[in-house]
């Protein structure tokens, strides 16, 4: 008897630098579905060429479901939330759902001066940094937002909304972050991203993302 070839498949950037690709995969992981992954890497001659191959929009992620393609990461982890609801990506509590589609969407299109100055780069160590206002300012908002979901909505457990939730996969990449640019963090926030990083797909994903072949220079701080 041969294995089913799953009909989901999610095309992703390199693991160690592909922040976006990070957080659907996450959110596909916790539903427990089996799912194919190709892995484009990144910033090299072929890559656009090869991304266009399966999405018009030019980027990854990209999840393919039967002859249903869906692209951008959180449009992705919408999609997975609907189709399998069993996993209970978003929080049940109105309220709590409402908070977290608005942190999460709040990820999706800001916090730009952060993303900048901090690449997500799981092969790399970058203590003793400096950052300039604009990227403190990013990075004290998160740890507010953090705290602040925690204190209201975590009672059930580590994460934002207690149990995981898409709004954790939109935070994963931020948490890596921190943990490669040293940034200091309160004790909730500590705990948090304590929680985050020893997920067992986070530890598989970064596994996966040391075991690569390819390395990006980012250059020194901007
Ligand atoms: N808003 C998009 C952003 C996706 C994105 O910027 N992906 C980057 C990699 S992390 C990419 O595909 N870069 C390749 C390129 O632009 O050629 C999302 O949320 O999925």
């Amino acid at each position: 008897m041969t294995a089913r070839t799953p009909d989901i498949t999610l095309v992703l950037g390199n693991k160690a630098y592909s922040s976006w690709s990070l957080r659907p995969w996450l959110a596909l992981k916790r539903t427990g579905v089996p799912f194919a992954e190709v892995v484009i890497p990144l910033r090299r001659p072929e890559t656009k060429g090869a991304i266009l191959e399966h999405s018009p929009a030019g980027k990854v992620p990209v999840l393919r479901h039967g002859d249903r393609t869906v692209w951008d990461s959180l449009a992705i982890i919408e999609y997975l939330a609907e189709t399998f609801p069993s996993a209970r990506l978003w929080p049940e509590d109105a309220n709590a759902r409402a908070v977290a589609r608005a942190v999460s969407a709040e990820m999706h299109s800001g916090f730009q001066a952060l993303r900048k100055a901090l690449p997500m780069d799981l092969k790399a160590r970058h203590p003793g940094r400096t950052f300039d206002a604009e990227v403190e300012a990013d990075i004290a908002r998160i740890r507010s937002l953090w705290e602040d979901c925690r204190r209201r909505f975590g009672a059930d457990g580590p994460f934002l909304f207690g149990r995981f939730s898409a709004a954790d996969a939109m935070y994963a990449p931020v948490v890596t972050r921190f943990d490669t640019y040293a940034v200091t963090l309160d004790p909730v926030s500590r705990a948090y991203a304590d929680a985050i990083l020893t997920l067992p797909e986070m530890r598989e994903w970064t596994a996966a993302a040391m075991a690569e072949p390819w390395a990006i220079d980012f250059g020194p701080a901007p």
